[in-house]
């Protein structure tokens, strides 16, 4: 029975090989210096597949990877159909935010019932948090580099993901509010999980208790 995972290189792909590692899974490359996007590892019939983060859903959403790591704020995106999401990992943590340049009276212009422009990649969350919130907002949809926008004009807040918050400081923005926590889950196709049991219900066990023992 052969076991297809999908990962995204970079914070997920580090922050899981912990976990890979204590369910007896170890790369046989590394997806930063290797160009390979189909990675053996050290257990027969187990390999994992480099994908973006963004596509990690929907690769396991259509069966190609049996199982996959995403970040939440992927999965909102996606609406997380055809996927069993058993467990939260705990690793990849950070918040998504609302921010704006400082000196730019958010609290001001929502108490005004002003008509706010806000740039974003969620389109779907930041839609949710200003529709519940009563904000009118128009959005604009962005791929990277949300914290450009406000300081060229083209938004007056920006939705975006801060861990640090150095990159908010270091482009004069501050974060005005906190949409929802954010971090990595285990994601399963449905199917798999039913015609694959066996091997997967394992992988499964040890992913929660190295999840249980790192104590997040
Ligand atoms: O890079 P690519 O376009 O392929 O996709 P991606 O950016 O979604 O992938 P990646 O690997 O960067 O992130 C994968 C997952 O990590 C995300 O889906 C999140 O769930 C999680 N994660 C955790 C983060 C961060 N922390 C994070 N800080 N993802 C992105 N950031 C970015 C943020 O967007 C901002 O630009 O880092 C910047 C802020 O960081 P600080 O430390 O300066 O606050
Ligand atoms: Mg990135």
């Amino acid at each position: 029975m052969s076991i297809r995972i999908a990962l995204s290189k970079g914070r997920i792909f580090d922050e899981t090989a912990p976990l890979l590692k204590a369910a007896g899974i170890i790369a046989s490359e590394d997806p930063e210096t290797s160009r390979k996007l189909i990675i053996g590892t050290g257990r027969t019939g187990v390999s994992i597949i480099i994908v973006r983060a963004s596509d990690v859903p929907t690769y396991v959403q259509y069966g190609a990877a049996d199982l996959g790591i995403a970040g939440k704020d992927v999965l909102l995106e996606h609406g997380g159909g055809g996927l069993y999401q058993p467990l939260d990992l705990g690793i990849a943590k950070c918040r998504m935010m609302v921010a704006v340049q400082n000196g730019f009276d958010y609290e001001g212009a929502v108490r005004r019932g002003a008509r706010l422009r806000v740039a974003t990649k969620y389109l779907k969350t930041a839609r949710e948090h200003f529709a519940a919130k009563g904000v009118h907002v128009d959005l604009i949809k962005l791929y990277g580099s949300m914290e450009l926008a406000p300081l060229v004009g083209l938004a007056d807040a920006i939705v975006d993901l801060v861990s640090s918050g150095n990159t908010l400081r270091a482009n004069n923005l501050q974060a005005v509010e906190e949409i929802m926590p954010i971090s990595a889950r285990l994601i399963v196709n449905q199917a798999a999980l039913k015609l694959k049991r066996q091997a997967i219900q394992p992988m499964l066990d040890a992913f929660a208790g190295a999840v249980a023992k790192g104590g997040t």
